[in-house]
């Protein structure tokens, strides 16, 4: 498929989509994010792709929407267009998404890469929701999964007066998994991605879905749901490879059965 606002290749198991609109900063408009969703998805659906990273420049991640496509918008014409629930779509993928962040990610910018599985961020990179500079709040989750990254005061604070975090402010606030020298964001992101490439596409839904639900259930339902899903793998041959390579010492293969 050829897209002109991603680039999209693969490594192994991994599949790579670079977010490719350097003029703007990857400004996400609504042909980025119909690309970009759709590049997930066929990746996705791929069995032989066992994670995806999701990268921008070293410059931006992405500066947020682009504020030129919305600027004249209508209400209805933002509530038919929908254009920003696309990335709810990221949720529902069967793939692990590790974004990999270096230079801005802000506005809609720091809402994909929250909606990601995980953050790798370089030294330089910075996350905000400045939206309140532009007279709106943020649109595409941020208000919730900022919250819930890193409480409410800081959220209050960063949606409030639209400060940004550094990559060392957001690690140690719980946005960011991990911090990489200025250079090494790229390579460090898609070792991540290699790793998890490497483990049982089975257990690693079952730990994504598990994870996510302690976000959106009480503490006894989401237990209740591990548990359940703890047990379902004992249905899975990558189980019983697993646990037969540590008791004959060696390094399982798992084949997602
Ligand atoms: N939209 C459109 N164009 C942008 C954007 C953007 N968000 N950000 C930067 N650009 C453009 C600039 O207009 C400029 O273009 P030109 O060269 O033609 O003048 C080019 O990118 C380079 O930018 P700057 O010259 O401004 O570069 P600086 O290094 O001086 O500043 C900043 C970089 C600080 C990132 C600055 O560009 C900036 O403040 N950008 C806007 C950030 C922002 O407000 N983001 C929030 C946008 S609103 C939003 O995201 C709502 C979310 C709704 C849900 C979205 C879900 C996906």
């Amino acid at each position: 498929m050829a897209y002109e606002t991603i680039q999209v290749e693969r490594d192994g198991a991994v599949g790579v989509v670079t977010l490719d609109r350097p003029k703007v900063l990857n400004a996400l408009n609504p042909q980025l994010l119909t690309e970009l969703v759709d590049a997930l998805e066929d990746f996705d659906r791929d069995p032989e792709m066992r994670c995806i990273a999701l990268l921008g420049s070293d410059r931006a991640f992405a500066a947020g929407a682009d504020i030129g496509s919305m600027a004249d918008a209508s209400p209805i014409q933002m509530l038919r267009e929908n254009t920003f629930a696309r990335i709810e779509r990221i949720r529902e993928l069967t793939t692990p998404v590790v974004a990999g962040v270096s230079g801005f990610a802000l506005g809609g910018g720091c809402e994909l890469a929250m909606a990601c599985d995980l953050i790798v961020a370089s030294e330089a990179a910075t996350f905000g929701q400045p939206e309140i500079n532009l007279g709106i709040i943020p649109g595409a989750g941020g208000t919730q999964r900022l919250t819930r990254a890193v409480g409410k005061a800081l959220a209050m604070d960063m949606v409030l007066t639209g400060r940004s975090l550094t990559a060392t402010e957001a690690r140690d606030a719980g946005l960011v998994a991990r911090v990489t020298a200025p250079e090494a964001w790229r390579d460090e992101t898609l070792a991540v991605c290699r790793t998890i490439a490497g483990k049982s596409p089975i257990a690693l839904q079952a730990a994504r879905e598990s994870i996510n639900a302690a976000f959106e259930t009480t503490l006894r339902a989401g237990i209740e749901q591990e548990r359940r899903a703890f047990h379902v793998l004992f249905a899975s041959e990558d189980q019983k490879e697993g646990m037969r390579a540590f008791l004959d010492k060696r390094t399982p293969a798992f084949t997602g059965s």
